[in-house]
């Protein structure tokens, strides 16, 4: 007589052996519902429920890991896919912060030549990390707000600043600003309290934010462009079955190439948004920038000395392919 773990086991295989059995997969993601990334994983998402028995079910807004915890998540298990701003994670490997070297990529066009030269490298590091890497989309470019017209570095001084990133806390800590480290959904309650009370980041977090409650200068630098990565589980995604993996390729695919429009679209909406929540937002001016580029130039060197000749030899392959 057959016990009742060698029934289930047995049901489990029949399962498995038809492949058709709805796999539910939860998709944690770190950004408002309404942000560019969440609408384009929406879309990612109905893509693969559309094309496979993967039931893929996204989570906005850090409501089921805040967005520092999802890696580490999608890593363990805990969730089977994810997304991610990879520069918070320059900590575990410097290459992870490649997209955010001061001024080295400026535009849409350079930033997509470097993940060109950068991409590949990426992915082997996350697959060492358990993680199989699915699609990337940059985020605008990232400009610098605050509640007060500022001319000049030694006008920062003292400023709390919020920070999503070693980089991001490095350029506080040479600003003589006092960073302190909040994700993008606490970023209003962080403003509200005196928390934080400038940052950097893209016109597009700061309309997601509404940030006009607080602030009232946002000035265009274009100091870099970070990006959000897609991945999976690798053990999740070793279990699926290849019709569905390359289905999901096939999505993550799409999702690259919308979410790359959707950030260059959503760049000019949302300047226009925080004007039109009553902000002063323009391009800095030539003497800041002057002294930001100085302070990006040793950002450069520290990062180039702490990711060594691999770091160097993505930097070199992008230059070359200006
Ligand atoms: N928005 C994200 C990261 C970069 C960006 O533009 C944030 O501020 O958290």
């Amino acid at each position: 007589m057959k016990t009742l773990t060698n029934l289930l086991a047995a049901t489990a295989l029949s399962v498995a052996a038809t492949g058709v059995a709805a796999e539910k997969w939860d998709m944690p993601l770190a950004y408002a519902a309404t942000n560019f990334h969440s609408e384009n994983a929406a879309m990612f998402a109905e893509c693969v429920n559309g094309a496979t028995e993967v039931e893929l079910v996204t989570h906005p807004s850090g409501s089921l890991f805040a967005g520092n915890d999802i890696k580490r998540a999608v890593q363990t298990g805990q969730a089977p896919i994810g997304e991610r701003l990879i520069s918070a994670h320059q900590n575990e490997n410097p290459l992870f912060g490649i997209d955010s070297i001061p001024f080295l990529a400026t535009s849409f066009d350079a930033h997509e030549k470097l993940w060109e030269a950068a991409g590949p490298t990426i992915a082997e590091i996350l697959a060492d990390q358990n993680l199989v890497y699915l699609y990337s989309v940059p985020w605008p470019p990232q400009g610098l707000y605050f509640k007060k017209p500022i001319e000049s570095v030694a006008e920062m001084q003292g400023i709390k600043f919020r920070s999503y990133s070693t980089a991001t806390a490095r350029m506080a800590e040479l600003t003589g600003m006092l960073p302190v480290q909040v994700e993008a959904a606490e970023l209003s309650q962080a403003l509200a309290t005196g928390v934080a009370e400038s940052f950097i980041s893209s016109g597009a977090t700061g309309y997601d934010r509404k940030v006009w409650e607080h602030l009232t200068h946002f000035y265009e630098v274009d100091a870099w462009l970070p990006r959000n990565i897609v991945f999976a589980n690798a053990d999740a995604w070793n279990g699926l079955d290849e019709a569905t993996r390359t289905a999901m390729t096939d999505c993550a695919a799409e999702a690259k190439t919308r979410g790359l429009q959707m950030s260059k679209d959503y760049t000019q909406f949302t300047l226009d948004g925080l004007k039109e929540g009553g902000m002063t937002v323009g391009r800095a001016g030539d003497a800041l920038v002057e002294e930001l580029k100085v302070i990006g130039e040793t950002m450069t060197t520290e990062w180039l000395e702490s990711a060594g000749d691999q770091g160097a030899a993505i930097v070199d392959a992008y230059k070359a392919m200006q």
